[in-house]
């Protein structure tokens, strides 16, 4: 159906109530409410549904390259911040209700003349949202569909709602170490995560997160993994587990000001916690293998 600005979109609509809009511009899922109606995720008032820029808020899918520049795995120079996946325009391979009420839509993206100019190389992704009455889980699969190997990032950059992020924590990330983006430097991460002004890190792993915020009872979890998938042909594939890294953000009151589509003080109803496969110890996917990197959200009211 025709969504914000008449831009294409599939609003998946659970029996319970749960609801999920995903934008075919970047396969961006923009909305998802729990059965007593609760918003999970966060959207800016001054988000752009035009199709010109990426979606500020949801979850805008990056890929394949995380940050402003390519890292020498990635072996190209450089291209758009977060890479082109975010504004590209997917299909919709499948939309369904499956038999045990779960809502899913399945969409696509492959490689084209216009992204293989900034990567060099044939992909197909596949991207996979899942909505029932407790979580909403959403899957992205790589697969190289080119010769020699590649090492694409690619990242969840999901943004959450919350009451007040000064009030907000994330566990689960105890003792990880992390890059901070704005001191350049490796700490490790005592406790909690919190949020005393712009944050930006880069956690090397992370795979059950809990957001919190002081004096509320409702928490919101999120299950992340990552995996590489090893087809064997007629003799089946293997699936490996392995860690993804964690990327927790809040950029506070001056760097939302900077962006025209961050609504004035929405960065204090928000912290993005993104999922992604983006450190040099990322895989190598060999012609016809996959990487699966996915979150599984789940609302305790
Ligand atoms: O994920 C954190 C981050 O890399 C921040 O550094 C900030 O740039 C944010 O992504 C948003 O990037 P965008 O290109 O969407 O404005």
């Amino acid at each position: 159906r025709l969504g914000k600005n008449g831009q294409e979109m599939v609003a998946l609509r659970h029996r319970s109530g749960a609801a999920c809009d995903v934008y075919l511009h970047g396969a961006t899922v923009s909305r998802y409410a729990v059965p007593n109606g609760h918003e999970v995720l966060w959207v800016s008032s001054g988000a752009v549904f035009n199709g010109s820029k990426a979606i500020r808020g949801g979850v805008p899918l990056v890929f394949p390259q995380f940050g402003p520049k390519a890292d020498e795995l990635l072996g190209i120079t450089s291209m758009s911040q977060h890479g082109f996946a975010r504004t590209s325009k997917w299909s919709v391979r499948s939309a369904e209700v499956r038999l045990n009420g779960d809502c899913q839509v399945v969409l696509t993206l492959e490689d084209s003349e216009a992204t293989r100019e900034k990567f060099p190389h044939k992909f197909s992704l596949l991207y996979t949202v899942s909505l029932n009455e407790t979580c909403l889980r959403t899957a992205l699969k790589m697969t190289n569909m080119d010769k020699a190997t590649v090492a694409p990032q690619a990242l969840l950059h999901t943004y959450f709602a919350t009451d007040e992020v000064a009030q907000t924590r994330v566990s689960g990330l105890d003792g990880v170490s992390y890059y901070d983006q704005l001191a350049d430097e490796t700490d490790a991460q005592h406790g909690d995560v919190s949020f005393c002004g712009e944050t930006d890190r880069v956690y090397e792993r992370g795979d059950k997160l809990v957001i919190s915020c002081e004096g509320q009872r409702a928490v919101t979890e999120i299950a992340v993994e990552a995996t590489y998938v090893e087809e064997f042909g007629e003799s089946g594939s293997s699936a490996t587990p392995f860690a993804p890294d964690v990327v927790v953000w809040n950029p506070h009151v001056s760097k939302a000001k900077a962006m025209s589509d961050f609504d004035d003080d929405g960065w204090k109803r928000m912290l993005c916690v993104e999922p992604g496969i983006l450190n040099k110890n990322r895989p190598k996917i060999a012609e016809g293998n996959s990487v699966i990197l996915s979150q599984t959200i789940t609302y305790i009211p």
